[in-house]
């Protein structure tokens, strides 16, 4: 009923993941800066998988939901979700993935830094590969999928840096389903090149930390300059931030399109 008051049929609650994401962050904001909290509006913590399943049974039924939701990631592509209006800019507008290395990795492994450095794809490209493992595909298997049928960005990727002759690199990343997709392309295009990658799925603080001090060489999981924003403001003297390896990422509230009459975050107090 569209009629209806949107917050007593959803209790009050928007859906969201893993307590230690940027989004679950930036969404506390929102929650003061609309005010929601104010108007009972509550965030409930949960996990990516939880997330994206009780939104699927929401879409099945047609019942209203309100998600944290962020792009590149297949759930855009599999429901007909829009974002919500953010007015006050709490989300920011867009964000970048950028790549992160420790101090020191340029001058101790400069084939693998150049590789790092070179490495920049498009969100449909990064998509190609989240929907493979979406569809139960091994990551590696994925990756080594997109490597095959994308020969000019490896040759791109890869251009002018030496060959690995067996060279360790140990890359870090939170195990979003963007980062598994980058992290294992990154993998395994390394490994072509004749380095011998290794890579640790940690939580967000802890991969952070891996970086600036040197326990691991490099990440593919920094979403800036918001999601990750107060991460980098900690470390940013301690890493160095090679740049970003995808534009055009997107974070914010979303809800189903056939929601009609909520299109921004201000709507949800209506
Ligand atoms: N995400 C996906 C992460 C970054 C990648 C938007 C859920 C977050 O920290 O919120």
């Amino acid at each position: 009923n569209p009629h209806k008051k949107l917050g007593p049929q959803i209790n009050y609650t928007i859906t969201g993941i893993d307590a230690g994401a940027g989004i679950m962050a930036s969404t506390q904001n929102a929650l003061k800066e609309y005010p929601l909290a104010q108007n009972k509006w509550q965030l409930q913590t949960s996990s990516t998988a939880a997330m994206t399943s009780t939104l699927a049974k929401a879409i099945k039924y047609k019942q209203p939901i309100v998600v944290t939701g962020w792009q590149p990631h297949w759930m855009f592509k599999k429901f007909p979700l829009k974002f919500l209006k953010d007015p006050k800019n709490v989300y920011g507008s867009s964000e970048q993935i950028h790549t992160i290395a420790r101090k020191g990795l340029a001058k101790d492994n400069p084939g693998a830094y150049k590789i790092l450095k070179q490495f920049h794809w498009t969100p449909s490209e990064m998509s190609d590969v989240m929907l493979q493992t979406n569809a139960s595909v091994d990551p590696k298997v994925a990756a080594d999928n997109f490597i095959k049928k994308n020969p000019k960005l490896y040759q791109e990727w890869t251009k002018g840096a030496p060959r690995g002759n067996g060279k360790a690199v140990k890359l870090t990343y939170v195990a979003w389903d963007s980062e598994i997709a980058s992290t294992n392309v990154m993998a395994e295009v390394l490994n072509k090149m004749g380095y011998k990658t290794t890579i640790q799925a940690l939580e967000m603080q802890p991969m952070w930390a891996s970086i600036a001090t040197n326990a691991a060489d490099a990440s593919l999981s920094a979403w800036l300059p918001n999601t990750a924003g107060l991460y980098m403001k900690q470390y940013k003297d301690k890493i160095d931030d090679v740049g970003p390896n995808l534009n055009g990422a997107k974070v914010g509230l979303a809800v189903p399109k056939y929601m009609k009459n909520i299109n921004s975050i201000e709507d949800l107090i209506n």
